[in-house]
């Protein structure tokens, strides 16, 4: 959680300085779902994304220089810098994309679980999105069908409250997504998506669920979005003492830090150089970025379609 942070901390500061190019959603405050649900997940399970991706990429195992890299839009990135923040994506460790379409990881999500499925294997595929997302209709074709199939993914709904700038009161039906379950005839369940311990119980179950051939579920993680819809946003949508409010009350690090010296799991020194492991590898990624050249500008024309014989058997 701490690594995403820092990460995003940094990513920050370097957009604002003009460093990296294109657009960039910050993850923080939402540390903890994307944690908590890929501690759940093996290796090889997948996962898709969403705009605001680098949480779940990081989450996933994703190695935070070639993360930078993409995002710095140079060679050494995940998509060779021609994906950048919005379509990052690690298929080393079953992370299938960031997605710009609102609400596309979802059937992609359902996709890969069919493909498993089809293949009698056991890996779990989950999808985040956001509660913008859950009004679209790409969410209620992909829950259906998943449910009919009994496929095994599981719909993770960061709802943090906003979509943009409309609150979540103002375009959706529901107060709580995890609603919407009964739809489908799925289970809906609804954690705090900022306890990091809540939401990794929820997702065990959901994934051991899938995995077993009983289908899918939609858990709904309740967050909140600290940094502005995007690097840049002027936020005139809400007010600053509501981000501040949240951030003294709810923020997933500081109450995964409380839990931790309330239960002694870890002691202020071992914590101490957690930070310290963090602050140098967010700081080797920039330079990993920073020193990697750019691509070449005939490189655009390649990775557009795979190689070799297309299989109609
Ligand atoms: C299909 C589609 N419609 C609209 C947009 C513009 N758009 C980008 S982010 C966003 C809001 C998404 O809200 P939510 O799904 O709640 O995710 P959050 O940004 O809160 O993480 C919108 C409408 C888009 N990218 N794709």
């Amino acid at each position: 959680m701490l690594l995403i942070r820092r990460f995003e901390e940094k990513v920050n500061e370097k957009f604002l300085a003009g460093d990296i190019p294109g657009f960039v959603h910050l993850y923080i405050g939402e540390e903890a779902t994307a944690v908590g649900v890929c501690s759940a997940l093996t290796r090889a399970d997948y996962i898709t994304s969403t705009h605001r991706g680098h949480g779940h990429t990081i989450a996933k195992g994703a190695d935070v220089k070639r993360c930078m890299a993409e995002l710095y839009g140079r060679k050494t990135g995940y998509c060779k810098g021609k994906g950048g923040s919005m379509h990052i994506a690690d298929f080393g460790v079953g992370m299938l994309g960031a997605n710009g379409v609102v609400g596309g990881g979802i059937n992609l999500a359902a996709g890969a679980a069919l493909a498993v499925q089809l293949r009698k294997a056991k890996e779990v595929a989950v999808c985040f999105f956001g509660d913008g997302a859950s009004n679209r209709g790409t969410f209620h074709e992909g829950l259906n069908m998943a449910a009919v199939w009994k496929l095994p993914v599981v719909f993770v709904c960061e709802n943090n409250q906003w979509a943009s700038t409309t609150p979540l009161h103002e375009a959706t039906a529901v107060t709580d997504i995890s609603q919407r379950a009964t739809s489908y005839a799925i289970p809906g369940v609804m954690v705090d998506g900022n306890d990091v311990f809540a939401v990794y119980e929820a997702a065990q179950q959901a994934v051991e669920r899938a995995r077993q051939g009983e289908g899918p579920t939609l858990l709904e993680c309740k967050t909140y979005r600290i940094k502005g819809h995007f690097v840049g946003d002027p936020e005139q949508y809400r007010t600053r003492e509501e981000v501040m409010a949240q951030m003294e009350e709810r923020d997933p690090i500081k109450k995964l830090l409380e839990r931790i010296l309330a239960d002694e799991l870890l002691t202020e020194e071992q914590l101490r150089e957690i930070e310290r492991k963090v602050e140098q590898d967010v700081a080797e990624a920039v330079r990993f970025a920073e020193e990697s050249p750019f691509p070449d500008p005939e490189e655009a024309f390649e990775d557009l379609y795979v190689e070799g014989e297309a299989d109609h058997a």
